[in-house]
């Protein structure tokens, strides 16, 4: 059984749902299970039941919200507390406690919709910060089988998490589960820091920790893309014709990308920053690169979002209006989601791809602008030391976001690197990148889930 907030329906088709969701759908159409969440409608006085979809294996399983709880949930605890926490952005907090209880209200109803669902053998995986209390709800109706979550953004250390109000809530509820996957080795260091020091909890090998009377573990589970899918993409793209139009488009020029979702943690106005820093320091770049940033609109009823669109549709206008050439516009900036195919074509014909956020559990766009590169004359990708893909992406060039004149001299570096070295970090990128792909995430993932190994006792029990 898997839990998300968003469920990728039978209908929305594989180009148009993202990597994750292709890979969760295929893990169950293996195995057949149920997939649940939210039906994306609201209602005074829901139904109790949610709507199912049969699809194959897998039948869909869907809940609509009471609105006021679904406010309180998704923009209010989980957008407007968590997502700011969990990405360092203190300022950008926001605690309500009657946030907080719809949130705890909105679990408390995705698990009575659910449970009757479950048999006690199922396995429930349950994603994201949405959904932290779902275990410790579904273990108060009487479910005793295993409970798998997992984590997608990082995980902060314990003087970050101390402002949450609610953090020792939150964790006591994490001690539901039987198994917590988190993006990196530091997210897992930063929460087994937390549980020793504030839950008095104890932490045995291999990442077993317990709280109280619960025994789990804890572990890293970095996650990954569909290389393969990504290659062949890339490989038909490389003639397609939105090749084709975008290298009419450049006239030769190089192209830098950025593709982030529109978030403040994204680290776009300092991306902007950067970009205009190396056109004024570095004049021979002036006509000779041009940067593209793609930025879907997300979460655009949250005012935080609503001002940083309009802080970048200033910055990309002033950048223009100073640098800009009759034949030549250093920043392409576009608001709007492409086809899986039109990205793979922009992300091989870029010699920089460029991923800079402030804070990032993972960042698959990292891994997907590697896996689109021509092996023979590939791009260089400038990557944030703050993204959980820095760790397994070692062939990147390492950037600060906070330090604007550091990334513009890194972006003049990757622009003259040459091409022996761009193969030697390329190809470092490459093999994590299609060694560790979503499905093996997956797999792994489920398989500790469901093992069968008995965890060991804690130190209490030992000595009694
Ligand atoms: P996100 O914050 O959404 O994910 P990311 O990992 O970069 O960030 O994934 C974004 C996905 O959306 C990528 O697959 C990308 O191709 C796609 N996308 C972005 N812009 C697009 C556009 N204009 N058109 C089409 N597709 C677009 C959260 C966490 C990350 C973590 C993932 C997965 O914040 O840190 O890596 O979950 O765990």
């Amino acid at each position: 059984m898997i839990v998300s907030n968003r469920v990728a329906s039978p209908k929305e088709r594989a180009a148009k749902a993202g990597g994750l969701a292709v890979a969760l759908r295929e893990a169950l159409s293996r195995r057949g299970g149920l997939w649940f969440g939210w039906s994306g409608e609201t209602e005074v006085n829901p139904p109790q039941a949610p709507k199912l979809m049969k699809s194959g294996r897998v039948t869909y399983a869907l809940q609509t919200l009471d609105p006021e709880d679904q406010r309180a949930h998704y923009a209010g605890y989980a957008n407007g507390t968590l997502w700011p926490l969990c990405h360092y952005r203190l300022g950008a907090l926001s605690f309500r406690r009657s946030d907080f209880e719809g949130y705890r209200r909105v679990n408390q109803t995705f698990a009575r919709s659910l449970m009757p669902l479950l048999k006690p053998s199922d396995i429930v995986w349950v994603h994201d910060y949405h959904f932290i209390p779902l275990a410790a709800e579904l273990r108060k109706l009487g479910f005793g089988g295993r409970i798998g979550y997992f984590h997608h953004i990082p995980w902060p250390t314990p003087e970050v998490f101390y402002s949450l109000p609610s953090h020792a809530a939150l964790v006591s509820d994490l001690s539901q589960y039987d198994l917590v996957g988190l993006q990196t080795a530091h997210d897992v260091r930063a929460l087994l820091t937390y549980i020793s020091a504030e839950a008095k909890g104890w932490i045995g090998p291999g990442g077993v920790v317990g709280i109280r009377e619960r025994r789990f573990r804890v572990s890293a589970y970095p996650i990954g893309i569909d290389a393969k899918a990504f290659v062949t993409d890339a490989e038909a793209a490389a003639n397609s014709e939105d090749t084709q139009r975008l290298l009419a488009s450049l006239a030769g020029r190089a192209l830098a990308v950025g593709v982030d979702r529109l978030d403040y943690s994204k680290g776009l106005p300092n991306k902007f920053h950067a970009f205009e820093n190396l056109l004024e320091r570095y004049p021979q770049h002036r006509s000779h690169v041009t940067m593209m940033q793609i930025a879907p609109v997300s979460r655009g009823e949250v005012a935080e979002y609503q001002a940083l669109r309009r802080e970048l549709e200033e910055s990309a206008g002033a950048i223009n209006g100073r640098y800009a050439e009759f034949d030549w516009v250093p920043l392409r900036y576009l608001n709007k989601p492409f086809p899986r195919a039109t990205l793979a074509a922009i992300y091989r014909t870029a010699r920089l791809g460029l991923v800079t956020p402030l804070r990032d559990g993972m960042n698959l766009v990292a891994k997907e602008y590697v896996a689109a590169q021509d092996p023979e004359d590939p791009g260089v990708l400038v990557l944030s030391r703050f993204a959980g893909a820095a760790d397994e992406l070692t062939g990147a060039l390492l950037v600060n976001p906070y330090d604007v004149e550091g990334m513009a001299e890194t972006f003049d570096l990757a622009l003259t690197m040459p091409l022996e070295e761009r193969l030697e970090r390329w190809r470092a990128n490459m093999d994590k990148v299609s060694s560790n792909t979503i499905h093996a995430w997956c797999d792994t993932f489920l398989s500790d889930l469901s093992s069968e190994t008995p965890l060991p006792e804690g130190p209490e029990r030992r000595a009694a």
